[in-house]
């Protein structure tokens, strides 16, 4: 059983990920507990893990922790490209100074990292092509938060080539399923037509994403830490493309609700048009292949998840809206 340190563990794809690994390894989950982070999400296994509550920023308390593991799953970050338009600063001091906590640590103890990450980082694609991000695509960022993953991404390649620690990295689409906070897309769609709203659809919504179920991007890390070539990069993502407006009518249609029950509202400042990944590499090389395929069936048990969690998502709803709604102001 090797010892696992999880950073933002307590997040969305980070709980979901600590909640099938303690099957199999020691686990300590790392994490700041930010707005995105929580507690409640580690509940089912609380006693099956340890827990320390603190920031990937603080280098003592970092050393301290890898120098007790095997092996590092980086998946704490900010995660939000809205907020990160709003006030970049927690962006570069998580995203760019935490990851290079880890590096320095892993390097000391010559621990093996795995670094999650994002297909944000290789910017937008047209709409009117069927091109794909590969492995070998040029970094091109648009917002703070992917400029600041990307920086990551360069520091981690970086540690790797010039001292040699042993590193990969995964940069995922889009993800939705249980845990995920009510800010993003998906679930702020369906905890609004909960409460009695109309979701907000930025600009005409022709905007396209990759969505890959949480647990379809966890099994690809989970391989990728078994049998993943150290220095490799890999991409994942489900192939399932649906266009913002797509995705809110599928909400709306599940949730008996006339399709057209959504407000547009203004667009997302260098909102990117589309991301799509070609994952063969890890499809090949690792035999990886999402099990949720059928995306309507993942959506509708994603619904039936937040209708019945709606204590966990309650207080975050009201203090998320009252956000977007400032920031929707102070913009016009
Ligand atoms: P999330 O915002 O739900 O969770 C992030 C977690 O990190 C939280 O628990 C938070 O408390 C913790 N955290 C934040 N700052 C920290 C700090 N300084 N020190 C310690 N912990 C800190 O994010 P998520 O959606 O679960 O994303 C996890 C990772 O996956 C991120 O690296 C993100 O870039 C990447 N990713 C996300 C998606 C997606 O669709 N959500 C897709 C591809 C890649
Ligand atoms: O209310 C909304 N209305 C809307 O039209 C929200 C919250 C979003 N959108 C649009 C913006 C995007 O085109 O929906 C799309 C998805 O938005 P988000 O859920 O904010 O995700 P995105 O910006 O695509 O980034 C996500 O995927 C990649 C994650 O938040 C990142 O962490 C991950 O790296």
């Amino acid at each position: 059983m090797s010892r696992l340190l999880v950073t933002g563990g307590a997040g969305f794809i980070g709980a979901n990920f600590v909640q099938r690994a303690v099957r199999d390894h020691r686990v300590t989950v790392l994490d700041a507990l930010t707005y995105a982070g929580d507690r409640r999400n580690l509940a089912p296994v609380a006693d099956d893990i340890e827990f320390v509550h603190g920031d990937i920023g603080d280098a003592e308390l970092v050393d301290r922790l890898v120098k007790q593991a095997d092996v590092v799953v980086h998946f704490a970050a900010e995660s939000h490209v809205d907020n990160s338009l709003g006030d970049p600063a927690p962006f570069i001091w998580t995203n760019v100074v935490g990851t290079f906590h880890v590096l320095e640590a892993v390097r000391r103890y010559d621990v093996r990292l795995h670094h999650i990450s994002t297909d944000e980082v290789f910017g937008a694609l047209p709409l009117d092509t069927t091109s794909r991000f590969t492995e070998e695509t040029r970094y091109d960022p648009s917002s703070p938060y992917s400029a600041s993953k990307a920086s990551s991404d360069h520091l981690v390649r970086a540690w790797t080539r010039s001292y040699g620690i042993a590193a990969t990295i995964s940069n995922c689409a889009n993800n939705y399923g249980p845990y995920q906070h009510v800010e993003k897309l998906i679930p702020r769609g369906i905890t609004t037509v909960l409460t009695g709203g109309r979701p907000k659809v930025y600009g005409t919504g022709v905007n396209v994403r990759e969505w890959t179920h949480v647990d379809d991007h966890n099994d690809a890390v989970r391989r990728i830490l078994r049998d993943g070539r150290i220095g490799e990069t890999y991409l994942i993502g489900s192939g399932q493309e649906r266009s913002n407006k797509q995705v809110t009518e599928t909400i709306l249609r599940l949730l008996g609700k006339p399709a057209d029950g959504y407000d547009q509202v203004a667009d997302r400042p260098g909102h990117d048009l589309r991301y799509a990944t070609s994952s063969d590499k890890l499809r090949t090389e690792l035999g990886w292949s999402p099990r949720h395929v059928d995306f309507d069936s993942g959506l509708a048990d994603t619904i039936a998840w937040y209708r019945e969690h709606e204590p966990w998502w309650a207080e975050a709803k009201v203090a998320t809206e009252q956000k977007y709604a400032a920031d929707q102001s102070a913009r016009s």
